[in-house]
């Protein structure tokens, strides 16, 4: 579909280069900190959950700290949730009062985060939640029908707000639609007036990138929590937050916090298969980001000082561990437990997530390898082909040069290929 100034094919371009980015999940749930679903799993009634708002100040809130520790970590661009599923709006809704601007904090936090992205050379994303739980008609959309349509036209008002006020807008990230349900419900999009609402979007924002949770396709697919590849040629991004899946909101006490060598994992997986991954944040309420998170993203922005060549615009690799549907990946049949392989026109990165020693063996090897150089290092590795497609990359050192994952850059002779076995058990060499 064209917009305005360009193609659905150029619009995204940018973001197949970008492949990392920042999520951020701020709001009032911040203040009693159980995470941002605790209104409905508390059952906390409207006018109770309101009174956090008196004490939500977010009086250390500095969009410019958010931006620059997005880009320490080598992230391309952010995501912010202008309003959750409490209906509270970080931006000055002329539709709603229940936001930033009018209450305890009287500050647009959009406003700020929009400017302070920019000024970064950030590319800006807004999540906008479609459903509201201070309507009624959220939970019972037949019995209160009056209501279901007041939320729905909000939507459409609050994302009109949004496509206007606050300059060039990169995402338009949508959630929560599919949480209105009833039996009779037989489409999302329709009952959210979703085809209308995303023409409105793109005419005040001609570049804009749609996610599907508007359930209509749109630009991209978004997994959570698990990497799960589109179809080749079809963009997604898997969103996944720091902790265990309890909660992407500010909580205070969670103990269960993946290692930075598997937040990197999830990053490399994903543009294995020419997907993004945006990585969640949960700022405390005085806007603050806890220091847990923000030493795992300066790790990964470490790792990506010396390594992001082998992860902006990844393309698919056909070798084993590379994304591509060969049929052995199809058939889940691990390739070697060493890493994962992306790929840039000729050249191969094998991403090597546990380091075997002094040597690597890549099976299946068609195309023929030129060099090899480990990116943390700087060093040459020796390599040699065997008839039988196994590349050897050797003289490497006993331990792993990187403490997370060690990436080998390989220049090829041509697009890397995998050798197709005719006889799958010829490399037995049986008599
Ligand atoms: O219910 C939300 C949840 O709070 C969070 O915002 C995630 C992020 O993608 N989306 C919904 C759950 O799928």
């Amino acid at each position: 579909m064209t917009s305005g100034l360009c193609s659905a094919a150029d619009r995204i371009k940018w973001f197949h280069k970008a492949r990392f980015g920042m999520f951020i999940h701020f709001g009032l749930y911040a203040v009693p900190a159980r995470g941002e679903w605790l209104m409905f799993q508390e059952r906390i009634p409207t006018s109770e959950y309101a009174k956090f708002a008196r004490e939500f100040t977010m009086h250390k809130f500095d969009a410019d700290a958010w931006a620059k520790l997005a880009v320490e970590a080598g992230m391309k661009y952010v995501v912010l949730t202008s309003r959750h599923h409490d209906g509270f709006c970080l931006y000055d809704s002329k539709v709603s009062d229940f936001s930033s601007v009018k209450t305890a904090a009287k500050r647009d936090i959009v406003a700020e985060y929009v400017k302070a992205c920019r000024k970064a050379g950030l590319k800006v994303g807004l999540y906008y939640s479609l459903v509201d739980w201070r309507f009624p008609g959220a939970f019972e959309p037949i019995k209160y029908k009056d209501s279901l349509s007041a939320m729905i036209q909000q939507a459409h008002d609050q994302v009109r707000e949004l496509m206007t006020n606050y300059g060039r807008i990169d995402i338009l990230w949508y959630d929560g639609g599919g949480l209105v349900w009833h039996p009779t419900i037989k489409s999302i999009a329709k009952l959210w007036r979703a085809k209308k609402l995303n023409a409105m979007a793109r005419k005040l924002q001609p570049n804009i990138l749609i996610n599907d949770r508007s359930e209509l396709k749109e630009d991209y697919d978004t997994p959570e929590q698990k990497i799960v590849s589109s179809a080749v040629g079809r963009a997604w991004e898997t969103c996944m937050t720091m902790g265990d899946i309890c909660g992407w909101g500010y909580i205070r006490n969670n103990p269960n916090y993946k290692t930075t060598h598997n937040l990197l994992q999830n990053l490399v997986t994903a543009a294995e298969h020419e997907g993004n991954f945006l990585l969640n944040i949960g700022p405390k309420p005085d806007g603050t980001i806890r220091t847990k998170e923000v030493s795992r993203l300066r790790e990964i922005g470490r790792w990506m000082k010396t390594n992001s060549e082998a992860i902006y615009g990844s393309q698919r690799c056909e070798l084993l561990g590379g994304g591509a549907a060969d049929e052995w990946n199809v058939r889940g049949i691990v390739w070697n437990s060493a890493g994962r392989w992306t790929r840039k026109g000729k050249i191969g990165y094998l991403h090597v997530f546990r380091w075997p020693g002094r040597e690597i063996v890549v099976p299946l090897v068609k195309t023929k390898a030129l060099s090899a150089v480990v990116l943390e290092t700087g060093k040459k590795a020796k390599i040699r082909q065997e008839h039988s497609g196994r590349l050897v990359i050797y003289g490497l050192p006993k331990n792993p040069p990187d403490p997370n994952i060690t990436v080998i850059k390989v220049r090829f002779a041509d697009v890397p290929k995998i050798l197709k076995e005719k006889n799958k058990a010829a490399w037995l060499k049986l008599p």
